[in-house]
């Protein structure tokens, strides 16, 4: 019953609809009524109200764009966040790496070069072929270089060969031997090395790279012929002046320093023979002043030499923090001025490995601490000492 009434009710009841229409039509006629106010063309009421709306959908539409990049951004950041908290990685994060490291290997190649390498057994001799290289860097401004090779072993680096220069070509054909003297005893620390250097005629030539070859990864027991790309140039100049081991003690209450040189290996070659005649100086520096010196006796004719020489110094505790300790190897020639092999120095004003063994006497009073030292050239040793300022450790307890 209620169903059929309200159907009636919708059917039959024109006063609802007009009741319900007339407030359009009435928004209508007020829309008339504005735009006959207008004194322009009705085409051209609409073209502009067209062109209004057009311009508020653009601007929605770039707002919209602008809220989506940001959020990913700060997407992207939590990414980086992560990755550098969790030190995991994401292929996203990874790839630009990987091209930037591509990049960088595109820009620092330096070419190849083609050689042999022949080890004589029975004359103990070892003959190094420069064949070729090919694509090498341009290091000068015309887009070439001049290129030539120096080669030499890592055992006796006194003894270098060059190849010729060959003008403004990045391909040269060198085809030169070279032959060295190498001990079969010799061979496992041996490298041969051959440098690629640019040519130039008023200032310093150029490094373009250079091929190192451990001979102990090598099997000598065949000619080996090989193309290699040229690496950079590494510095090499300390591993050869060889090693050397001491042990410290530094004892409060007599206020004694004990220097214990106990021995070196594989010392620089110094002499003609293929051997040196070391000493070792041991000296004291006071506020870089020189302050005192002890030496150990000459080892004749080797390169290992065993030397177990103590000897004490008057030190005390407020010259202690003050103190260079300077160990130099020396060759002593009989007829020549004796040549320096090489330097190291320790003390509160040393660095890396020298600072670490001072720091270990000084907080181990009493205890003699043995350790190993690469030799260092001379020269910059000397260059630190004269510049450095002082730092100041803590000092051992009485
Ligand atoms: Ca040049
Ligand atoms: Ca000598
Ligand atoms: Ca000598």
């Amino acid at each position: 019953m209620a169903k059929i009434s309200a159907k009636s009710a919708n059917t039959t009841s024109p006063t609802v609809v007009a009741t319900t229409y007339a407030p359009a039509s009435g928004i209508w006629a007020w829309i008339e009524n504005i735009l006959n106010k207008i004194p322009l063309p009705r085409w051209a009421i609409y073209t502009l109200f067209a062109v209004a709306l057009f311009l508020i959908l653009l601007i929605i539409i770039c707002c919209c764009c602008c809220c989506c990049k940001r959020k990913k951004k700060n997407k992207d950041k939590e990414k980086i966040k992560l990755a550098s908290v969790k030190n995991s990685v994401t292929t996203s994060l990874v790839q630009p790496d990987i091209e930037k490291l591509k990049k960088s290997q595109e820009n620092d190649y330096r070419g190849r070069l083609q050689y042999s390498v022949e080890y004589n057994f029975p004359k103990e001799e070892i003959t190094v072929a420069v064949k070729q290289a090919a694509a090498l860097k341009a290091m000068d401004l015309g887009g070439t270089s001049d290129p030539y090779v120096v080669v030499y072993l890592t055992n006796d680096t006194r003894k270098k060969h060059e190849t010729k220069v060959y003008r403004k070509t990045l391909n040269p054909s060198f085809n030169e031997t070279f032959s060295f003297k190498l001990p079969q005893s010799d061979i496992a620390e041996t490298d041969a090395v051959m440098q690629v250097f640019d040519f130039n005629r008023f200032s310093k030539h150029d490094v373009i790279g250079e091929v190192r070859l451990p001979l102990r990864d090598m099997d000598l027991n065949h000619v080996i012929e090989e193309w290699k790309e040229l690496g950079a140039a590494g510095k090499s100049e300390y591993e050869k002046l060889g090693e050397i081991c001491f042990s410290l003690k530094y004892i409060p209450v007599t206020s004694k320093l004990v220097v214990v040189i106990l021995e070196a290996r594989k010392l620089k070659r110094m002499d003609n023979d293929g051997f040196s005649d070391p000493y070792v100086k041991v000296q004291l520096a006071l506020n870089k002043k020189k302050w005192k010196r002890k030496k150990t006796g000459v080892k004749k004719n080797t390169l290992n030499p065993y030397f177990n020489e103590e000897f004490t110094f008057d030190v005390s505790l407020e010259q202690i923090q003050n103190v260079d300790l300077i160990i130099s190897v020396w060759d002593h020639d009989k007829v020549n001025k004796n040549e320096q092999i090489g330097k190291i120095f320790l003390g509160c004003r040393a660095s890396g490995n020298a600072l670490r063994h001072w720091s270990d006497m000084l907080a181990h009073p009493r205890r003699p601490l043995a350790q190993w030292h690469s030799l260092q050239p001379a020269e910059e040793v000397d260059k630190v000492l004269a510049l450095k300022s002082h730092i100041k450790l803590p000092l051992p307890r009485r």
